[in-house]
């Protein structure tokens, strides 16, 4: 049943103005509920499994921040340890103790990587392991795959996912060619397309880089020795292996993809998780490679908050609570029951879908597929995923606002939350 009390007045009111302070009445563009249509929801606060609007509307979040929640929102434990850093001030723009402990956790933990800078976003980290792929190697070329989306600066604006996706933009104005002349791009999961690449471009490729498990065209898993065959090619042209682990790192194995699948590429970008919330990215990986980065080398790249203490210790919390036995155990085995569930619901009343999940991170399809790139993911139902989306909404179940994103759990979502969300998927999707 729809929830009785599900009123927006409020949503309405801030948002309407919100348009006429900020584009499209938003700080990033998926937001604004474009794809799906209907009024976007203004959020107030979150807790644990949960996000409340400005119109005291309760959801069970499937967002999660775009994924750093995986604790849960406002994890007691780490808003304590906030309160302690905050009072020792919010930025240094120095070296800080803190960086070393975060350093260390993310080196024992993911297997590239063995040096790290710290950054302040998942776009920053890629737009400097571009820079690091291009310096150690000395070649300009790189590839990309349709539908990854690695951050939103020039050189990646190319058949990019995310926001571009769900927005179906091309690729954006204001990007000069010269910008993207070196961005060669593949079909996600097509070994042939990348040594066609190699072969056309010899000597020039300076690397490949990933999502190793797609989350910006929705979630698409790489097909069995999808991630093997690049490490090969790569390795066979002296080119780099990239994985952009800013939704995967921590998310589906706390060594992230790399550890899952058990492929170690020689560079490797963070974000969303390891800042617990705050603003962080990061990048990292063999000892040689990032002996290039300034000041240890010659490739510079530099931030203000960079390290900043409150990102760096919501971080350590964070991966603490993590390293706790069973994290990744129960997030597979919640997720799998909702993406499961919402599966069988829907192939019940006789709908079209497709759709898995990887620990915590998970996706639905509209089409029979199987999806194992963009252009199969854009096959799905987009107008049936529309109204999916405004009749969970209105039931107290927030997912993302977009076909092309996939969804998260946290260790916060109960058993119970996931039979409210299958209940509430059963009366949609009957509607649909
Ligand atoms: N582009 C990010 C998700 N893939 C974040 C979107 C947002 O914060 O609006």
């Amino acid at each position: 049943m729809v929830t009785t009390s599900f009123k927006t007045t409020k949503s309405e009111e801030i948002f309407a103005a919100a348009q006429k302070l900020m584009p499209g009445g938003v700080s990033s563009p998926v937001r604004a509920f474009k794809s799906v249509g209907g009024q976007p929801i203004v959020f107030d606060r979150v807790k644990g499994a949960y996000i409340w609007d400005v119109d005291d509307n309760q959801y069970i979040d499937y967002v999660g921040t775009w994924g750093p929640a995986i604790c849960g929102h406002a994890h007691p434990e780490v808003i304590e340890a906030l309160h302690k850093a905050l009072e020792k001030g919010t930025s240094f723009g120095a070296p800080s103790y803190l960086e070393n402990v975060l350093a260390e956790m993310v080196i024992d933990a993911v297997p590239s990587i063995e040096m790290v800078r710290f950054v302040n976003s998942g776009t920053e980290a890629c737009m400097a392991v571009l820079r690091l792929m291009r310096a150690f190697t000395g070649r300009d070329k790189i590839i990309k795959f349709e539908g990854c989306y690695h951050g939103h600066a020039d050189m990646f604006l190319v058949k990019a996912g995310s926001g571009v996706a769900t927005l179906g933009l091309p690729d954006s104005p204001g990007v000069p060619k010269s910008a993207t002349q070196n961005t060669l791009t593949a079909p996600f999961n097509d070994l042939e397309a990348v040594k066609a690449l190699f072969e056309e471009n010899p000597d020039q490729i300076a690397g490949v880089i990933l999502e190793p498990v797609v989350g910006n065209a929705g979630f698409i898993p790489p097909d069995g020795g999808f991630l093997e065959g690049l490490r090969v090619l790569t390795k066979e042209n002296g080119a780099l292996l990239i994985f952009d682990e800013v939704m995967t790192g921590f998310r589906i194995a706390y060594g992230g993809a790399q550890e899952k699948f058990g492929i170690t590429p020689d560079l490797t970008t963070l974000g969303k998780i390891i800042g617990g919330g705050l603003p962080v990215g990061a990048y990292g990986g063999r000892r040689d490679i990032m002996s290039m980065v300034a000041p240890s080398g010659p490739m510079y790249q530099a931030g203000t908050l960079s390290g900043n203490p409150l990102a760096m210790t919501a971080g350590i919390k964070t991966l603490e609570l993590l390293q706790k036995s069973g994290t990744y155990e129960y997030l597979d085995r919640i997720t799998k029951k909702l993406a499961d569930g919402l599966l069988q619901i829907a192939k019940e009343k006789g709908h079209a879908v497709c759709g898995g999940n990887i620990s915590g991170m998970f996706g639905l399809f509209f089409t029979s597929g199987p999806v194992h790139n963009y252009e199969d993911a854009k096959k799905s139902d987009l107008a049936k995923f529309s109204r999916f989306h405004r009749g969970m909404l209105e039931r107290g179940i927030y997912l993302a606002p977009s076909q092309f994103e996939a969804g998260f759990t946290s260790v916060a979502h109960t058993e119970e939350d996931i039979d409210r969300t299958l209940q509430a998927a059963a009366e949609v999707i009957s509607s649909l």
